[in-house]
């Protein structure tokens, strides 16, 4: 559908000019990243560039997108701003919170009625302010702004960390927490550091089961889940030409899942038919007209190397299938070994479930490849020797593929489709086990397999391929099948092989829907009332974080020192979960459960340094709060890795955590904890990590002349009497250090009001 296009013409009407201005500010020639960036300022032009990788920048985001599980924070925290409407076209869709279970109608019925409440609050906040409102059953967010809202050469900022699909339109499209989506909501700036600019450069052509989805592995196996941390990954090359727009949706997608500030493609052909195909001829010519200020200039192309601050180089000739993981997305494997990854590594080789589907990977290119598959495995005689589920991205998807048979081509071989939505995702899966607990393999065509996320169970070793490398295993039931190379036997004890899959981009006979599931807002919302039940434990409505004292914090316990990896999914799980993302309280029970505790290796159970017991994460956080004790949470590298969830950094400030002492973090979690008023700090020696001891309490010093750039000072007491001594950095600017002394940015916000 199209949506808002007096908007993108007034985009694009200024585009050219603030492109040639920024293009001798810089001096030189400039990557697309810099075009939409320098172009979507909020501020006049400065004397001189943004140092990337330095400068704080105040950008003016075309728009907002929000998802039902981020929406519920971000708009209780809007509901406080005092504003009308939104300053910008916003968006919410409800789709995290529909559980996979027996299929799509059945599983809708349940969550409208078990998230009625969620979903009218939804829906009446999104009429109030003016807000579009896509239903429950509509689709993944991801999809749906690739279908309708994203544009080539705009910028918008979404409450989910794969808000970075719609750079597979050539948009710059970025995470972010609900505090970040509240102020450009209510008419302010979006701050961000200038981020710096890695070009992958793609030649050739991808063939045979190779498909764009591979090439996002191989970078993940390449860059790291922290490669991209502060980076845009700009594609470029004659195959970024040749791959479907919604194959560059993929690849962008699972940006996220190596830190990636965002991830961006030129504007080319394959998007603008794209554009056309899903009614956005407009669009496509408005592009067209003003190309070449939506691709980097020919400079760049030349000599990528001059401009980008790293390069990768990938042949899509020889790119060869990957299979990613388990535990983490970017321990990748050509197919090619993977036979013998999983037999070294001791992965069980038996495969119970084949998942498709996801916000990633729901193009019909995507349902086209992976059903030519399905359909050669009744043709010769095979069932799925797995459990196989597709869930579709978004009702238009969902419609057409049913209309073409592409449903029935999985149906027949025993797949079932659940609802347009998350789903096994997020860890909203009813699994049919008969051990919770089993060592077990999945593989699945999303994009985050972090232990639990899937089905809650620790020891479910999840993968991640692309739809059609999924379908085959799922016929096989085998870890250890290579569907290129290897033979299955059939019903009939016949030895059969798979031929390649085969993909149509888009629809011969084009996207169709009956009801595609959008509610528009109001032209005047100002009526509508919003309750929200002062005894509901599904919302609650927000308190003031209380202000920061004016003097050093002195004494606090050590709440956990996380070990290892530990993503907002283990901060704050989802699956379960989610039907507190909007009562601050009651989701604070879940605050770091997932975390593995350094003393002791085990999650959930930490020491009570006022009883010396043994206790579950959030219990001993109550116990330390319930006295005015204030505590501290120390971890390790990336930590905050995953989700823009920013209940991962409001739990800990409901429960009295003052500081998240780490290696390293996450982009948007770091963020989200300095809007929240926590303290963000990073050990200026790593290995200071070590001197923490179970029993410690920290003092930090050098609050009062808290400064952009000045480290702070943290003073162990370790129980036998003696202390360490060490410092911390941070990286909060003015603006921020006034977030942190007002108790929270939404604190300043009100004050401003
Ligand atoms: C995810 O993929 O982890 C989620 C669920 O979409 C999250 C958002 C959330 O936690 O609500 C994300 O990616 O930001
Ligand atoms: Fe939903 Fe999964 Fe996409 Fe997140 S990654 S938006 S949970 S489908």
């Amino acid at each position: 559908m199209l949506f808002d296009l007096d908007l993108i013409r007034k985009v694009y009407s200024t585009l050219p000019s603030k492109i040639a201005k920024a293009r001798l500010l810089v001096n030189h020639p400039l990557t697309l990243s810099e075009k939409i960036l320098y172009s979507h300022l909020w501020d006049e032009f400065p004397s001189k560039p943004y140092g990337r990788g330095d400068d704080y920048v105040n950008f003016g985001p075309d728009r907002v997108a929000m998802q039902d599980a981020t929406a519920q924070m971000a708009l209780l925290q809007f509901m406080t701003a005092g504003r009308s409407r939104t300053a910008v076209p916003s968006t919410v869709h409800c789709d995290h919170l529909i559980q996979a279970s027996v299929g799509a109608s059945a599983d809708l019925g349940i969550a409208l009625s078990q998230n009625k409440e969620v979903y009218d609050f939804l829906e009446s906040v999104s009429a109030k302010y003016g807000i579009g409102f896509w239903k429950p059953g509509a689709g993944i967010i991801h999809q749906v702004i690739l279908e309708n809202y994203a544009f080539p050469g705009g910028m918008m900022i979404g409450t989910d960390s794969h808000t970075v699909n719609a750079g597979g339109l050539g948009m710059i499209a970025i995470g972010v927490g609900g505090a970040d989506a509240m102020d450009v909501m209510a008419g302010m700036a979006w701050e961000l550091k200038m981020p710096k600019l890695i070009g992958v450069k793609l030649t050739g052509k991808l063939s045979g089961w190779t498909s764009a989805k591979d090439i996002i592995l191989k970078v993940a196996g390449i860059l790291t889940v922290k490669g991209g941390t502060g980076c845009i990954v700009e594609y470029f090359g004659d195959g970024a030409d040749s791959l479907s727009a919604t194959g560059k949706g993929t690849i962008c997608n699972m940006g996220a899942e190596i830190g990636a500030t965002t991830s961006i493609f030129g504007y080319d052909a394959k998007m603008s038919d794209y554009l056309k195909a899903t009614g956005r001829s407009e669009i496509a010519e408005l592009a067209d007209g003003i190309i070449a200020d939506l691709r980097a200039d020919a400079e760049v192309y030349n000599s990528p190397e001059k401009y980008f601050d790293q390069i990768i180089e990938i042949n899509l000739n020889t790119l060869e299938p990957y299979v990613n993981g388990p535990f983490t997305p970017d321990a990748a494997y050509p197919i090619s070994e993977f036979v013998k990854v999983v037999k070294e590594k001791g992965y069980p080789q038996k495969l119970e479930v084949g998942l498709i589907g996801s916000c990633t990977n729901s193009s019909y290119e995507d349902i086209t490849r992976a059903a030519s598959i399905a359909r050669q495995a009744t043709n010769k005689n095979l069932k799925a020797k797995a459990e196989f589920v597709i869930t579709p991205g978004s009702e238009l998807i969902r419609f057409t593929t049913e209309r073409d048979g592409l449903l029935s081509d999985f149906e027949k071989i025993g797949g079932v489709v659940m609802a347009n939505a998350c789903g096994p995702c997020i860890g909203q899966w009813k699994r049919h086990t008969d051990d919770p607990e089993r060592k077990n393999s999945i593989i699945t065509s999303f994009n985050r397999n972090f232990a639990k996320r899937n089905d809650g169970n620790p020891n479910t070793h999840s993968f991640v391929a692309s739809p059609e490398i999924v379908t085959a295993y799922a016929i096989s039931g085998d870890l250890c099948f290579n569907p290129l190379t290897d033979f299955l036997v059939n019903e009939a004890g016949e030895k059969v092989k798979l031929d390649e899959p085969k993909g149509i981009e888009l629809p011969v006979a084009g996207f169709d829907v009956k009801d595609a599931g959008f509610l528009a807002p109001p032209a005047d919302g100002s009526a509508i009332n919003i309750v929200v039940k002062a005894d509901s434990e599904r919302l609650q409505l927000l308190e003031p974080f209380g202000a920061f004292q004016g003097s050093d914090l002195l004494g606090l316990p050590l709440l956990i020192k996380a070990k290892g990896k530990c993503t907002t999914d283990h901060i704050s799980m989802a699956g379960p979960w989610l039907r507190f993302r909007g009562h601050l309280d009651n989701i604070s029970n879940n605050m770091l459960i997932g975390a593995v505790n350094y003393f002791g290796e085990k999650t959930n159970l930490i020491k009570n340094l006022l009883t010396g017991k043994y206790d579950a994460v959030p219990a001993t956080a109550r116990a330390y709060k319930a006295v005015g004790l204030g505590s501290v949470v120390v971890g390790d590298e990336n930590y905050g890795e995953g989700s823009s969830r920013e209940h991962a950094a409001m739990e800990p400030r409901h429960l009295g955590v003052r500081a998240i002492l780490v290696k390293s973090f996450a982009r948007i979690h770091e963020t989200n904890l300095k809007k929240q008023g926590m303290l963000a700090l990073t050990f200026a020696n790593k290995a200071d990590y070590d001197l923490i001891r179970e029993d410690d309490r920290f003092d930090i010093t050098g609050l009062k002349s808290f400064t952009p750039g000045k480290p702070l000072v943290i003073v162990l007491h370790h129980s036998d009497g003696s202390t360490d001594q060490f410092p911390v950095n941070h990286s909060y600017n003015e603006i921020q250090i006034e977030w942190f002394k007002a108790g929270g940015a939404l604190n300043l916000l009100r004050r401003s009001l």
